[in-house]
């Protein structure tokens, strides 16, 4: 019959044109399956075709992405399972500036398909016309130079421990301890939102008033990264209620709250010149199996192209999380792609002032790093674990080792007592 059928996605020669969209994929097929019916099938079912042949004729427009890469392994996972893959998408299958759209597509019913026993989107070729379809960050990693007016250090954030339990006023004062020892942004955590213990509203309010306070102490610039995730209305409410008290930034959790509630939410952060920090719970769950789902680098792709400022990207492995590629998603999201601001990378994750150097020398400063346990958790408290932190961090930018600063910092000494320098 005339149509489309699952075998009819597949050209070697094809030679992508401009505007597609190039998707990497590792492939594993299922068992009875070569890798070329396999890839055929995912190019398909991610694009026009299903499981069936369908007829065509009039009043259809082929929108059928083609399978054209097999193996060539470019990206040098050669540990990785299966086999890699580049499929090519035509412009017209996508809405512009629809994330979720998108992702129906690229990411879709094929990480579910019986063709394959495993499918991982490792990587993405963004073309001009997709790209600039999406605003991109407000600011990016211009937020060191137009918040702090910092240039050659890293900022530092913290995060206040427990996660979850302190009462407002302690939440704000923790962070008057952090921002007079030095930090520049103090951060919810990711499961602090709007609880009875520590409501929203009176934690922007009292936490701003803490802020204000010593940003005179210490006549230096000093922000807060509140929590504002949650259903998409309520949290363009709580959006609306950190611009009018007077804060910079919001925090969103990019990944529970969904790319389509990011859009929305950047967008009122342009009408209110709110900066986007974006935390990424749950990434794990795409990124986490080298060789199933979807990686880090493309989570970071699509958040730069929706538009956040900063986003967690690891620790290049130090600290307590598994990290993939930290220094290569860094890279993408520094690069121009048609010219979208770039994104600044947050380190976080067991971070302590010992592992700086390791860690800056790896990523460079054009970064925020962030300490949660690495603050709270030195022996003489939150003020000094925060001095520390800055220790280690003014040591690095003016190229002094650790051990040298730590002579004339005891908080540092302290620090590097407690948790040493790995
Ligand atoms: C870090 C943190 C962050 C993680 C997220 C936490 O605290 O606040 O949420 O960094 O991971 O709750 O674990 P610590 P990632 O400094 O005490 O470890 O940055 O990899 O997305
Ligand atoms: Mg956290």
């Amino acid at each position: 019959m005339a149509g489309i059928t699952y075998e009819d996605f597949i050209d070697l020669s094809y030679d992508p044109a401009a505007a597609d969209l190039v998707c990497t994929f590792r492939i594993e097929p299922a068992a009875g399956m070569t890798v070329e019916e396999a890839a055929s099938r995912v190019a398909s079912e991610s694009s026009n075709g299903t499981w069936a042949a369908l007829p065509t004729g009039e009043g259809f427009t082929d929108m059928g992405a083609t399978a054209f890469a097999i193996g060539d392994d470019e990206s040098g996972a050669a540990d990785s399972a299966g086999t890699e893959i580049k499929v090519a998408y035509p412009e017209g299958l996508f809405e512009p500036g629809s994330m979720p759209q998108i992702l129906s597509c690229i990411a879709g019913n094929i990480m579910g398909m019986k063709a394959v026993d495993s499918i991982r989107l490792a990587d993405c070729e963004w073309p001009e016309g997709l790209t600039t379809s999406f605003p991109g960050p407000q600011f990016g990693s211009d937020v060191r130079e137009e918040i702090f007016g910092v240039a050659d250090r890293p900022i530092l954030a913290t995060v206040p421990k427990p996660k979850v339990g302190l009462s407002t006023e302690t939440h704000a004062e923790v962070g008057y301890e952090a921002w007079t020892g030095g930090v520049d942004l103090l951060k919810d955590d990711e499961n602090l939102t709007d609880q009875a213990f520590n409501p929203f509203h009176d934690r922007l309010v009292e936490s701003l008033a803490q802020r204000d306070r010593a940003a005179e102490e210490t006549g230096e610039p000093k922000s807060y990264l509140i929590n504002v995730t949650a259903g998409t209305n309520e949290m363009l409410e709580r959006v609306d209620q950190v611009a009018s008290e007077g804060c910079e930034y919001v925090m969103v959790d990019v990944i529970t709250t969904g790319w389509a509630a990011v859009q929305t939410v950047r967008e009122r952060c342009e009408e209110l010149g709110l900066a986007i920090h974006a935390h990424r719970a749950m990434h794990a769950a795409f990124d986490r199996l080298s060789h199933h789902g979807v990686s880090m680098r493309v989570l970071a792709q699509i958040a730069r192209l929706v538009g956040v400022d900063q986003l967690h990207t690891g620790t290049v492995g130090l600290g307590k999380l598994a990290n993939e590629d930290t220094v290569g998603i860094n890279a993408w999201l520094r690069d121009d792609h048609y010219g979208l601001n770039d994104v600044l990378p947050v380190a976080s994750g067991g971070l302590h002032p010992g592992l700086v150097p390791d860690l800056l020398d790896a990523t460079g400063t054009n970064v925020c790093v962030q300490a949660g346990g690495g603050i709270h958790g030195h022996p003489h408290g939150t003020h000094e674990g925060a001095k520390a932190l800055r220790a280690a961090v003014d040591a690095y930018a003016a190229g002094r080792s650790l051990e040298a600063k730590a002579e004339e910092s005891p908080a540092l000494a302290t620090a590097i007592d407690e948790w040493g320098t790995e």
